[in-house]
């Protein structure tokens, strides 16, 4: 199976690249986490971008929070998806970076999930890599029905909670 990407503009990040991480374990997805920086590790964070197919990844998820360039500055480099995931932080709380991510001129496309959207960002990348694996695709729709039956039973339950 092709690996997923994970890379995050600084450690500070974590906390949220965290529910990718855990997203993809559950679905026995293999992974790589990186730091990379479009502003501070430029050169390193075009280099993966670069070498990534060959590297065996089959999707990359870019966490970022502000002015958050990395998404793009991976997507130029790749013709692999690319997902972005902007971080709430800063002044505008995440706004600044959802825009700086989901604005992409036309060419260079990144699939932009929600503010701190890392669960989705590895559904997301779960789906891609599903179109060509029964058993991956098998496994997301085993998870989409456990998560409609938890819902079910808190339908079940709610009145009896009131
Ligand atoms: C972005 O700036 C990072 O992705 C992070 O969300 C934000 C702040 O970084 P730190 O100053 O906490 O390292 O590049």
């Amino acid at each position: 199976m092709k690996k997923i990407g994970i890379i995050m503009g600084s450690d500070s990040d974590l906390p949220i690249v965290q529910k990718a991480v855990d997203m993809l374990k559950s679905l026995e997805i293999p992974y790589e986490v990186h730091i990379y920086s479009a502003h501070r590790t430029p050169i390193e964070a075009r280099d993966f971008a670069v070498n990534a197919r060959a590297n065996g990844f089959g999707a990359i998820i870019c966490a970022a929070g502000m002015a958050a360039h990395l998404a793009g500055a991976i997507a130029a480099n790749t013709t692999l998806p690319v997902i972005g995931i902007p971080c709430k932080g800063g002044m505008m709380d995440g706004l600044d970076a959802l825009l700086s991510t989901v604005q992409m001129p036309t060419g260079i496309p990144v699939a932009t999930v929600a503010i701190n959207g890392a669960a989705n960002a590895a559904l997301l990348c779960a789906q891609i890599l599903a179109v060509e694996d029964g058993e991956l695709a098998a496994r997301l729709d085993a998870k989409r029905k456990a998560d409609a039956a938890k819902v079910l039973e808190k339908d079940t339950n709610i009145a009896s909670n009131l």
